[in-house]
């Protein structure tokens, strides 16, 4: 019998205000989708200062947290539940560090941006991050349960 140790995991993801302005939305979805994560929630919603101080509490005494605020509140954001094995690891790595700069190239981050702060997309940082920020972006019944084969539906 085969063990596979690796644990199945929901991560919160959003496509933040610059990436939907300079149209990435579509290209910052795809490479998830493609990487092989899940989506099992997706709405575009606009971060309202209430959302951007509960999301990013742990910034909010920051001396950047007013241009985080001002940033992250300017346009509409797209969130994403993804679902896959260690994707909470897995996004993370995708996107890349906080400042596009110095961000790897084959990165979300080091591909598309020279701005630390405008820097495309959020991941959920660990496990606890992850259940926290799903239950702020999403309702229960929002987030969609279902199988992907489709066997059986070839006429
Ligand atoms: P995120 O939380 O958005 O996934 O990004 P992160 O973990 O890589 O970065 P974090 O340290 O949690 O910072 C949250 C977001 O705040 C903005 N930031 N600005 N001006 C600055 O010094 C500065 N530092 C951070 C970025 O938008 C960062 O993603
Ligand atoms: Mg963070």
């Amino acid at each position: 019998e085969k063990v596979i140790h690796m644990a199945t995991e929901r991560t919160l993801i959003l496509i933040k205000p610059d990436a939907v302005q300079r149209r990435l939305a579509g290209t910052l979805l795809s490479r998830f989708e493609n990487k092989g994560l899940k989506i099992i929630g997706l709405k575009m919603l606009q971060v309202t200062k209430e959302l951007s101080a509960e999301h990013y509490a742990e910034h909010v005494e920051k001396p950047f947290y007013p241009l985080l605020e001002e940033f992250i509140t300017a346009g509409p954001v797209v969130a994403i539940v993804a679902e896959g094995p260690e994707a909470i690891s897995v996004v993370r790595s995708m996107m890349g560090s906080t400042n596009g700069r110095e961000s790897a190239p084959g990165t979300i981050r080091g591909d598309y941006g020279v701005s630390r702060q405008m820097n495309l997309v959020h991941g959920s940082d660990g496990p606890e991050a992850a259940t926290r920020e799903i239950k702020i972006y999403f309702k229960p019944e929002e987030l969609i349960e279902y199988s992907t084969s489709l066997g059986g539906w070839v006429c």
